[in-house]
Order: structure tokens, then sequence, then C-alpha cells
């Protein structure tokens, strides 16, 4: 009998999650972001510029895989967010929403402890924790980021439809309504000096 194609190309079929680093041993993708590729995503640019000469660390590392490319099918994503701040930001992964607006995703926390930034198209935000075992869902129409609070690396792995597509043009040019800093007693959402006042929703 002849298997389905995917079923002999995909050696993504069967692939093993290191539930202490993060890694996955079969991946179709990988992204290394350290702090000179996320110019202008932090809100303080000197502690950033300081910290490029400081030997730029990796702020987070995404491992993806697609194991097949059908109008439904799903893809999974792990990413470790590593342990630091720039400034009293925590670090934290650019953000983005869907290029196809409806599409949803679901995050599970291997490991770690973090916070979710959701925020809708007109500036609704929330924040949501995230410890092993939480498991976040996304909706369709909204951006999302997530921030290492802890001085261990956030783990996650994330399962959402392969057509998703990643837009980073809207945070980008908005940024969050809300950044994660490290306050005297832990994590505090501060609002984003950088945020336009024109985007409906915010409330500062
Ligand atoms: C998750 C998934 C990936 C995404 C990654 C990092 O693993 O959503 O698709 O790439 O997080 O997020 P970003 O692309 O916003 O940096
Ligand atoms: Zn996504």
């Amino acid at each position: 009998m002849t298997q389905p194609a995917v079923l002999e190309s995909a050696a993504a079929l069967s692939s093993v999650m290191d539930m202490a680093r993060g890694r996955l041993t079969v991946c179709t993708d990988t992204v290394r972001m350290r702090v000179t590729d996320m110019r202008g995503v932090f809100s303080n640019q000197e502690a950033c510029s300081t910290l490029e000469t400081e030997g730029n660390p990796t702020v987070y590392e995404v491992n993806r895989t697609e194991p097949e490319l059908g109008d439904d099918s799903l893809c999974y994503a792990s990413t470790i967010v590593y342990p630091g701040r720039v400034g009293e930001e925590y670090f934290m992964t650019r953000g983005h929403t869907h290029v196809k607006g409806s599409a949803p995703e679901i995050y599970l926390t291997v490991r770690g402890e973090g916070m979710m930034l959701l925020q809708t198209h007109d500036g609704k935000i929330q924040a949501l924790s995230m410890a092993s075992g939480t498991i976040l869902y996304v909706p369709g129409e909204t951006a999302h980021r997530i921030v290492n609070v802890a001085e261990e690396a956030l783990i996650t792995f994330a399962v959402y439809p392969a057509t998703a597509g990643i837009d980073y043009d809207e945070i980008q040019r908005t940024g969050f309504s809300r950044i994660v800093h490290a306050g005297p007693d832990g994590p505090d959402l501060v609002p984003n000096p950088n945020y336009p006042s024109t985007v409906e929703g915010i409330t500062s």
C-alpha cells in the first residue's frame, strides 16, 4: 500500500523536546535572536547598546517544525527565552500577530516563569502569568509576546495552524502598550513610553 507522501518524507512526524533546555531533536527552522537583532524592541536604547558591546547575549531561540503544509495542517515550535534584562525590561520575544489574522495558537509552559502579553488591534492589552504546566490560548486577531520574569530560562511549546504566518509589522510599528519591568517586589507592568497615544483603547 502506498503511504501518504508526508509519512515518507517528514522526519518531523516524530521529534523529542529536551524539557530542560527546550530544543527539539527534529525541526525545520531555528532562530536565534541576540540583543543586536532586537534593536528598537526594548524601550531603553542606551541599555540595549551597552549590552551589545558587553557580549551581545542571546535573548531567545526558537525551534520550529512544519511537518506538512496543507490548509488544515498544524505546526509547532519551542521557544527558549533566556533570563536577562535590558535596563529594567525583562528579556522577551519580539511579539507578532498572524498573517492569517483569525489563526489562534496554544502555548504550554514547560519550564520557568513568565508573562504573556496579549494585545488586540485596537490596543486592549492583557497580561497572563506563565509557570510550568500553564496552558494559554491566544485567540485570533491578537498580538502575543512572552516575557521571562525569572532567573532561569522560560521554555514553551506552541502549536498553531501551518497557514498562520508570522506578521511583525503591527508590533514593530506600535509595540505593546505595556512593558514588563523588574520592580522592587517582582515584575511590574508599566506603560510603554514609546506607545503611540493615537491607538484606541489604551488606558494609562
Ligand atoms: C512561539 C511561536 C513561534 C514564534 C516564537 C517566538 O514559539 O509563536 O511561531 O516565532 O514563539 O515569537 P516571535 O516570533 O514573536 O519572536
Ligand atoms: Zn503566533
